[in-house]
């Protein structure tokens, strides 16, 4: 349990030293960085309107890390990935990594119109 914890916070904190240090060419051993997070960085950016997201599908694999902008082109909008727990707001952007495996739907967590329902799309993690 604790060894599981400390691997993934070494994961996390090399994500985010290849964030932070995209020119840096080394990136040291790549084992040491476990199951989680060993895949390349993939970067979405969704446009939400209030007719629904521009974006209805992203599709990544196993270990990738995924990294989703949210922008809000018309109204306040949020993407919320149910399973994975995760949720980004207009103007964010959040990281994470695709550590399970299946569909995932999204959707909008503020109440923002008549269309709000329709407001969904699916993580999709091969
Ligand atoms: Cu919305």
């Amino acid at each position: 349990m604790i060894e599981k914890l400390t691997k993934r916070t070494l994961a996390l904190a090399i994500t985010a030293a290849l964030v932070v240090l995209p020119a840096c060419g080394k990136i040291g051993d790549q084992n040491a960085i476990g199951q989680a997070g060993k895949g390349p960085v993939k970067q979405f950016t969704v446009h939400a309107r209030s007719t629904g997201y521009d974006m209805t599908e992203i599709k990544v694999k196993q270990g990738d890390t995924v990294k989703i902008t949210l922008k809000n082109e018309q109204g306040m909008h949020s993407l919320k990935i149910k399973g994975y727990n995760k949720e980004v707001r207009g103007g964010k952007t959040i990281t994470f990594v695709a550590d399970k495996t299946g569909e995932f739907v999204f959707s909008c967590n503020i109440s923002c119109g008549k269309n709000h329902k329709a407001m969904t799309g699916k993580l999709i993690v091969k």
